[in-house]
């Protein structure tokens, strides 16, 4: 039996396997540059986090209904469960779909569809988290946010992804307090490439309470100690890490480490169609690769349940 956990840090895109791809692309009549899931599969080389969202964003215009993003979703929980996944906060990037004329409302109801019948069918609880993209302007983050007032209902939180170099989280100050005042949770993803100090920026103006990665915050000591003192929950994301090129090899990744800092880690798949596995995958190749014992990796499962959004009394039921 897989070790429960709950995934923190999860892009619904980013689980969008080869074989659902080619199976959207017929069904939606859309040509994919790629002749076979083989040759897509050998896409999958990535030098840096840029090369890889260029591939996530052209795959993307496979999904078109909203019985796509329900089967997305599903396939999705159908893994997740089978690693031990016990509850998902999922990101979803609403401008992704919308800049290519998919309306927010496909995207929602479809991923709902699949949501409400999560822990019924697949023993798992779910929360929505609606990313803006950070390399678009701050005004569209804003519009995206005023359009999903109809869904605020299905949509626990808000949080930043795409390409972090030179869009640092400032941008996005008036957006995130729009949020805040709306009741939503907030993350960002800060310190994947980006420095430090976008760690210290997404803390201290847009008043996230987890931080996406967070891995550069290894190079500041003064930032570690704070992280560790406000016990600030890190999703990280081995295996992306080691695909995207932030690590070296998996047995440099300083996740132990961290652990020993007494940083409030968690383990997580990012994009598990892309790096090459899910939560479960992600823990045993900690383990393997960086001797971590069991009392880590319960550590690890614990602090995922503790930084999730689920209540007190939902948590204990979860794990
Ligand atoms: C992402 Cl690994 C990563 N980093 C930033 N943005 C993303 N969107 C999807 N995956
Ligand atoms: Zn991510």
């Amino acid at each position: 039996m897989p070790l429960p956990k709950a995934e923190l840090h999860l892009h619904i895109e980013g689980t969008l396997e080869p074989e659902l791809a080619f199976e959207l692309a017929a069904r939606n009549d859309v040509q994919l540059p790629y002749g076979d899931t083989d040759a897509l599969r050998k896409a999958y080389q990535f030098e840096d986090l840029q090369s890889f969202l260029n591939l996530y964003y052209e795959l993307m215009a496979v999904l078109r209904t909203e019985q796509d993003f329900a089967d997305l979703a599903n396939a999705y929980l159908a893994r997740a469960a089978a690693q031990g996944v016990r509850h998902a906060e999922i990101f979803f990037d609403p401008q992704a779909h919308t800049k290519r004329g998919v309306e927010l409302g496909t995207v929602v109801e479809g991923l709902w569809r699949a949501l409400e019948r999560s822990q019924a069918d697949h023993g798992i609880s779910t929360r929505l988290i609606m990313c803006f993209l950070r390399d678009d302007s701050a005004e569209s983050a804003m519009e995206t946010l005023r359009a999903a007032e109809p869904y605020l209902d299905r949509i626990t939180g808000i949080g930043l992804d795409s390409a972090e170099v030179g869009h640092p989280p400032v941008k996005f100050r008036e957006v995130y307090e729009a949020a805040a005042a709306l009741g939503l949770r907030r993350v960002a993803h800060a310190g994947e490439e980006g420095p430090p100090a976008y760690i210290t920026e997404a803390l201290d103006v847009l008043g996230v309470e987890r931080v996406d990665h967070g891995l550069r915050c290894v190079e500041d000591p003064a930032l570690v100690e704070r992280l560790v003192r406000e016990r600030v929950p890190l999703t990280l994301c081995p295996l992306s890490n080691v695909r995207l090129r932030t690590v070296d090899t998996l047995a440099d990744h300083p996740l132990p480490a961290m652990l020993d800092a007494g940083l409030m880690c968690t383990v997580n798949s990012d994009d598990p169609a892309y790096f090459g596995g899910y939560a479960g995958d992600n823990f045993d190749a900690v383990r393997s690769a960086l001797g971590l014992d069991r009392e880590r990796l319960r550590e690890l499962a614990r602090n995922s349940f503790l930084a999730s959004f689920l209540e007190d009394d939902e948590e204990l039921r979860a794990r």
